[in-house]
């Protein structure tokens, strides 16, 4: 299993989780790009949201769901925080299997970089 996040999905590499269920796993960024920064990741492996199809419309609406409810349940709801999700070299996409960042705990900028 090359992918470091079907690892961290597997647990075979650990990290410090916010929520797991059978198609989801959230954990902690290892570099927080704010004082909350959790990345929601299927355990499917799906490379970049390039290969997304119709049939993945639940997997992603629950990665958004479970996004929001963490968001809710760590008290960012109500000020604001920023999902994201980036694609490929220009996206600043880094891991090749699907993340969707939950940032909060700041003042986010605009246009972000
Ligand atoms: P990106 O959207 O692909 O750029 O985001 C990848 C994120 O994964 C980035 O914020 C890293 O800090 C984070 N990350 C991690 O939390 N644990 C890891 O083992 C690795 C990357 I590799």
């Amino acid at each position: 299993m090359d992918c470091i996040f079907c690892q961290i999905a597997s647990n075979a590499i650990t990290g410090k989780r916010a929520y797991e269920d059978d198609q989801v796993v959230a954990f902690y960024d290892n570099n927080p790009q704010a004082p909350t920064h959790i990345l929601i990741i299927p355990r499917q492996h799906i490379a970049t949201t390039n290969e997304l199809e119709l049939n993945h419309s639940p997997l992603i609406g629950h990665m958004v769901l479970t996004a929001t409810k963490l968001a809710k349940e760590l008290s960012l709801a109500e000020d604001g925080y920023r999902l994201v999700w980036n694609c490929n070299r220009q996206g600043g996409q880094a891991v090749y299997h699907i993340h969707l960042h939950l940032l909060g705990g700041r003042a986010m900028r605009w246009p972000p970089g």
